[in-house]
């Protein structure tokens, strides 16, 4: 970094080790506010030494956690959500500036984040085990909760915090050791804060360790790691797929999260303003950049432009700006690397075969226009991929069936129906090859377990029955 842009640093992600800070290996890096494109922070890669080193003290610390007893446990977790809470302003503006989002946003997911801690202490204390049927007389059988051990936990930028700790909360909880690798796009909200939230808290030294890095410095480094009981990773299908192919060869166990090409379907019978209210939304929120937002807009043909026109209308209106504001429903995307991947690589190569822009598909650096398109068919990249970002393609269907058959042709990992008939879009749901189906509504809203290692296949149903409405930003006024 220049010494001009160090001069404007106002946090440092640095390597978290045995309970205290050090500094990376590498030169330290900048990590961007997004809106304004200045670095406010710094992050440094951490080396092979110190993933070896984080990895050799989580094991040893690991079983002492374990033995502690689950009430001061349980003590200390509510203690590390406490700490955040204290932090609770700060934090806001910090995730705001980090990833770009709303002040909306930051604030579901400090409280994701809060919330994970609290359920995890609770969960310690009730799901701690169970006495069996007794299946031969005379002998008493129970099941018990047992660490596995030390987890190496990979996570995005898109919710850095609560996406960490969705397994650091419980790994802490059960008695493991967690080794954590933040995006480097937002190591601070992801890493450093939480490493001071848990040494504050009392998480004995070694438990927690946290790897700023980049994915192939430090990132390959942690998965790839013999010490590790459990890898976890949220991120991109292609480094999912390495992570558990690496995983499978070392017989090691991977839990992954990955992306989906999600779809919102509207059949001929829905209710065609909440539909579009709500597809707004779900397609529309932080920028698209959900795993569970949708990228595809399946409309049947009889309903097509009513559905586009409210959507549109509703689209023409929303605020795009600086993510601070109050009256900012949309701020700018995480970087010029995703916008490229998406506009220049999905949606002008779509509009160049055909697609039509009903508003939006230009930008002013990351500011990206909410983005429109119809005509959008099944053969074009828009279509074919995962956007991640702020773009709502629609295309028209002619039947239920054509409906079923393009979603399933997809990895998705939600999806939503709109119908007038609850019933019709629970049948609907139940032909989707989707873990996560919502019937009138969209979004995690009802909560929603995404995709968990096992042996069989959860799927999750919800049917909205009673009128609801969405933010303001995506109703339209
Ligand atoms: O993910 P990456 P990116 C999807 C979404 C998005 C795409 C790219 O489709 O467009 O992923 O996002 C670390 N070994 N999701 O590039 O590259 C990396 O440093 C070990 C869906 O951010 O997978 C970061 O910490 N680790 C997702 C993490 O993996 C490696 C949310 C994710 O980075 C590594 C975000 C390697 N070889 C993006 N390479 C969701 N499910 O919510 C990278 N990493």
């Amino acid at each position: 970094m220049s010494s001009a842009s160090t001069e404007a640093v106002e946090y440092t992600a640095s390597v978290f080790i045995d309970g205290r800070f050090e500094a990376p290996a590498s030169d330290w890096r900048p990590v961007l506010d997004k809106a304004a494109g200045t670095a406010f922070a710094r992050y440094g890669d951490a080396s092979a030494e110190q993933v070896n080193r984080a990895v050799a003290t989580a094991r040893s610390a690991q079983p002492a956690w374990a033995d502690t007893d689950a009430n001061t446990r349980c003590d200390i977790l509510r203690a590390f959500a406490a700490q955040l809470e204290q932090r609770r302003d700060e934090l806001i503006t910090l995730i705001v500036r980090e990833t770009g989002g709303t002040t909306a946003k930051a604030e579901e997911e400090l409280g994701q984040a809060v919330n994970q801690l609290l359920n995890s202490a609770t969960q310690l204390t009730e799901n701690a085990g169970a006495i069996l049927p007794p299946y031969k007389p005379g002998k008493i059988s129970l099941s018990r909760a047992v660490p596995l051990g030390v987890i190496g936990l990979i996570v995005p930028w898109n919710y850095p915090m609560s996406l960490a700790m969705r397994a650091l909360a419980p790994g802490l909880a059960y008695g493991n050791a967690v080794v954590l690798k933040p995006a480097e796009l937002t190591p601070i909200a992801g890493g450093q804060v939480l490493a001071e939230a848990a040494a504050a808290a009392g998480v004995p030294d070694g438990v927690f360790a946290v790897l700023p890095g980049d994915g192939v410095a430090t990132g390959a480094a942690l998965s790839r790691h013999p010490g590790l009981d459990l890898i976890h990773f949220t991120g991109s299908f292609e480094v999912g797929a390495a992570i558990t192919a690496y995983g499978a060869a070392a017989g090691q166990a991977v839990v992954t999260e990955l992306g989906g090409d999600n779809a919102f379907v509207v059949l001929d019978d829905a209710d065609v303003d909440r539909a579009a209210a709500c597809a707004v939304w779900t397609s529309l929120w932080y920028q698209g950049q959900t795993c569970i937002s949708a990228g595809r807009h399946l409309v049947h043909r009889s309903v097509a432009a009513e559905f586009t026109e409210a959507v549109v209308e509703r689209v023409r209106k929303l605020r795009v700006g600086d993510p601070l504001r109050e009256d900012v429903d949309l701020g700018p995307v995480i970087s010029a690397g995703q916008l490229a991947r998406f506009h220049q690589g999905l949606v002008l190569p779509s509009i160049a075969a055909g697609a039509r822009v009903a508003v939006g598909a230009e930008h002013d650096g990351l500011f990206y226009r909410p983005t429109v398109l119809t005509d959008v068919t099944p053969d074009m990249p828009v279509f074919q991929d995962e956007t991640f970002g702020p773009v709502l393609p629609i295309t028209v269907v002619d039947s239920e069936d054509e409906a079923v058959e393009l979603v399933n042709r997809h990895r998705t990992l939600m999806n939503s129906v709109f119908t007038g008939d609850p019933l019709r879009g629970y049948a609907f749901a139940a032909r989707l090859h989707s873990n996560e189906v919502h019937v009138n509504d969209g979004y995690a809203r009802h909560g929603g377990e995404g995709q968990q290692a096992g042996f069989t296949r959860r799927q999750w149903i919800g049917v909205q029955t009673a009128p609801t409405s969405y933010p303001a930003w995506a109703e339209g006024f």
